[in-house]
């Protein structure tokens, strides 16, 4: 998969995407993250990319202009490599608090539907509503239901949901495990996990989970779901 991000922070990235699973990810080639500057593309001696909202009001907006033409040159660049490669078309998605609400089913479905992503990072109060209008943006995420200075720890947070469901990113093992934890999170039931040390702080594991016997342990599974 090929996420291409758009931010006035690209450095706000640097730190999640190239650790621990994504690091590899990107490293095995099964994912590719580029970052765009959107100041690069603003206007004048300032590379200005916001302005102060028509009927006035708090807070300035991202100008029509200079997004367009920051996700074209995306686009375009985008085309240009790897043609040969199943590349598809790009799904461009702007997040922001006013999006509808991202779930482990729609990240599930953007693994497998979408080959190129492009994700806008908003700031300010928000983006000129003609790149909405005017057809440039697929779909309108959010997080949760809260408000955050910009979009990038919401494209960050979408970008590790996703790669983890690209094949091959996670082992085997985990991927296993994830089928069946992202069919639970489905019913929002979930059993109690341990792990090691088997006392902490005088608490004990539950002596069923030590005996091996998984016809036992699968029981008392059942019998403790939240
Ligand atoms: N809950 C989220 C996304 C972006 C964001 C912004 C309008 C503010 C929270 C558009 C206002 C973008 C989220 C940037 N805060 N802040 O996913």
């Amino acid at each position: 998969m090929r996420i291409d991000i758009l931010t006035l922070f690209p450095g706000m990235f640097s730190g999640p995407l190239t650790e621990s699973i994504l690091k590899r990810a990107q490293e095995e080639k099964l994912l590719t993250i580029r970052f765009h500057d959107l100041r690069t593309f603003g206007l004048g001696r300032y590379h200005q990319v916001d302005d102060r909202p028509y009927g006035g009001g708090a807070g300035m907006v991202m100008r029509s202009d200079v997004v367009v033409a920051a996700l074209e040159a995306v686009v375009r660049e985008g085309n240009k490599r790897k043609r040969s490669k199943r590349n598809g078309k790009p799904w461009t998605i702007y997040l922001s608090p006013r999006g509808k609400k991202l779930t482990q089913i729609r990240v599930e479905q953007l693994a497998k539907k979408h080959e190129w992503l492009i994700l806008l990072c908003g700031h300010y109060e928000g983006i000129d509503q003609r790149i909405i209008s005017g057809g440039w943006i697929d779909e309108e995420i959010s997080i949760g239901d809260y408000v955050l200075t910009g979009g990038e720890i919401p494209a960050m947070v979408l970008i590790d949901a996703v790669a983890r469901q690209i094949p091959g990113v996670l082992g085997k093992d985990a991927s296993a495990e994830e089928e069946s934890f992202s069919k639970s999170l489905k019913r929002k039931r979930e059993y109690p996990h341990y792990t090691r040390p088997e006392v902490f702080r005088k608490q004990r594991v539950p002596k069923v989970l030590l005996n091996g016997n998984h016809r036992e342990i699968k029981e008392w599974r059942e019998d403790h779901l939240s």
